[in-house]
């Protein structure tokens, strides 16, 4: 065969063999993540829970963080990568919310209601029944981690101190939607916003906070780096989530709001996003 056509014959075949190592590595399957820049943000609330107060004015470093929360098909890849066996699938059944918190059988990230519920047509939507110590594991196989609770609230609010990741006015304000929640009293579940349950994590656009971040109210609550505070003798320590979920009212979807649970929980109405430091 002449060499004009041996090497670009063995090019081709170099650049295929390139694509598809690639395209398998974990590298290219890794979250998007938007640059959030150094600023003063304002957090707390002189409206809400005793630990959003005092308002208090804090320097944020530069950071990183995933546009979009983890979805299915995100974790789908994780786990057939590593092998990883999730908290709810060795406990044998996770939290279901009905009309309140059930412990269901089954129930795990690929059957977040049980074993009768699975992902099918819910691949982009995201990842639920996955406990503190399953999403720091995640994050940790992309060589990211978990965001600081600081970094959540500046992430989701910016610097001006706003209710919402979109500004002050109520998520359905103006016949715009802007989140996946629940009824307007508590706590149950209302399809008005086009999902009963979890939504495809860039459904919202409008919703988006002042830095481009999707989701950072409603869908579904974020575990967050932190141990809650004010914590007496708990052992182990529990961990803090944010953002409200598809559940819940809009008292709870504000930027300040948090609520906690234990590290190994697993709950269907609790997901995460991965954070890293500045380049
Ligand atoms: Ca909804």
């Amino acid at each position: 065969m002449n060499i004009d056509i041996i090497i670009p014959y063995m090019y081709r075949i170099l650049a295929t063999w390139l694509s598809l190592c690639l395209f398998a590595s974990p590298i290219l399957a890794a979250p998007q993540l938007l640059a959030i820049p150094s600023g003063t943000a304002q957090l707390g609330s002189r409206h809400g829970e005793a630990d959003e107060q005092p308002v208090r004015h804090v320097r944020v470093a530069a950071f990183r963080l995933s546009r979009t929360e983890v979805t299915n098909r995100d974790f789908d890849a994780f786990v057939r990568a590593t092998g990883h066996v999730t908290e709810a699938e060795k406990r044998g059944w996770g939290w279901v919310w009905t009309d309140r918190w059930r412990q269901v059988q089954g129930a795990n990230w690929r059957h977040p209601q049980g074993p009768s519920s699975d992902l099918q047509d819910r691949r982009d939507h995201p990842v639920v029944q996955v406990s503190w110590t399953d999403a720091r594991a995640y994050c940790r196989w992309h060589g990211l981690r978990l965001p600081t609770d600081m970094e959540w609230e500046y992430a989701a609010r910016g610097h001006d101190g706003r209710r919402y990741p979109w500004g002050h006015e109520a998520p359905r304000a103006g016949g715009i939607q802007r989140a996946n929640y629940g009824t307007d009293a508590c706590c149950a579940p209302d399809a008005q916003d086009g999902y009963r349950l979890t939504a495809p994590v860039r459904q919202y656009p409008q919703g988006a906070s002042p830095f481009g971040v999707l989701d950072m109210a409603g869908n579904v609550w974020e575990w967050v780096l932190d141990e809650a505070p004010n914590q007496t003798g708990t052992a182990p320590a529990r961990h803090i989530i944010r953002g409200g979920g598809w559940g819940n009212n809009p008292y709870c979807l504000r930027a300040a709001y948090r609520h906690d649970n234990e590290p190994r929980a697993s709950l269907d109405m609790v997901g995460f996003r991965c954070a890293a430091d500045a380049p």
